[in-house]
């Protein structure tokens, strides 16, 4: 088994167990790089997921502390988790619909506060464990298994949310920028208060099918490529291009939210023990 699966999930969960070509697998892989770099132990990291394939596949595997929350409600957990125990780093694996659309009222003040959570939003760019409907972050025109005439409504990037709600680190990589992952993730992971990174990935059962016209992982992959670079190795310049790398980096310049109410319940303490 792997160096770093043996070292932080549990064996009988690996491998995971999702769709050939998924990138789910090496992105949790990248994870786990960046929290082994990053000094962290087994014992210093809660792991908490939210429902989709995301959560699905990585549910339980971590070896420590981890929790499957409710859809779109991991960061409702998490913020009463980081209050709790605000020694522990807190790292959640969303989908993109879990982010953006059925939890994003909590994404978006989780963002406000300033928690100390290190978000991962794996974004395979719809609903795809229930059967590929298209999410917020479907791009526009694409064909899923709810828009046959192509995604009519204007899609958004959820770092674009995140940024204006007051996250204090924001980034955006895809499945073809291994290095990059893990360089960002140690970052995120370094901020102590609120963290966000978004990952594109293929999904060859649902997006690529409906979307590409194609299952094969290698021409998925190729997509994501093509799209992370704006440009085919022909030459041909994308119908689109994501924006990657650092898009906000705050880190560490205000307080996290566990500390806030730690202050001021000191300062309610102090006042609730000075005479009268
Ligand atoms: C509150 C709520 N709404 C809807 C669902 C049904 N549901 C389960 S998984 C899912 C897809 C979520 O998409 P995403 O977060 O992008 O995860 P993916 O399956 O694409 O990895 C939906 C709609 C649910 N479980 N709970
Ligand atoms: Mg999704």
């Amino acid at each position: 088994m792997n160096k770093l699966a043996k070292k932080y999930l549990r064996p009988e969960l690996v491998p995971t167990k999702a769709c050939q070509g998924c990138a789910i697998g090496s992105i949790e892989h990248w994870l786990l790089q960046a929290i082994d770099e990053s000094g962290l132990k087994l014992e210093d990291v809660i792991f908490g997921a939210g429902i989709g394939c995301v959560g699905r596949q990585t549910f339980a595997t971590w070896g420590g502390d981890n929790f499957g929350a409710t859809h779109g409600r991991a960061l409702a957990v998490a913020t009463g988790l980081k209050v709790a125990r605000p020694d522990k780093q807190i790292m959640l694996v969303v989908g993109d619909g879990d982010a953006s659309s059925i939890g994003a009222s909590h994404l978006v003040h989780a963002a406000r506060r300033n928690v100390g959570v290190t978000v991962i939003c794996e974004d395979n760019m719809g609903y795809e464990s229930t059967g590929g409907q298209f999410s917020p972050t479907t791009p526009e025109g694409y064909v899923t298994n709810s828009s046959p005439y192509g995604m009519v409504e204007q899609s958004f990037d959820p770092c674009d949310l995140v940024i204006a709600a007051g996250a204090t680190f924001v980034a955006e990589t895809t499945a073809v920028q291994w290095r990059q992952t893990v360089k960002i993730v140690k970052m995120a992971l370094a901020n102590d208060g609120f963290s966000f990174v978004h990952i594109r990935f293929p999904c060859v059962q649902n997006f690529g099918a409906s979307a590409l016209g194609s299952r094969d992982p290698l021409y998925n992959m190729e997509w994501i490529h093509d799209h992370t670079k704006g440009r085919t190795d022909d030459g041909e310049e994308t119908d689109f291009a994501w924006t990657t790398g650092i898009k906000h980096d705050a880190s560490n310049s205000r307080p996290e939210y566990s500390k806030v109410l730690r202050d001021l319940n000191t300062r309610v303490r102090a006042d609730m023990d000075a005479p009268a």
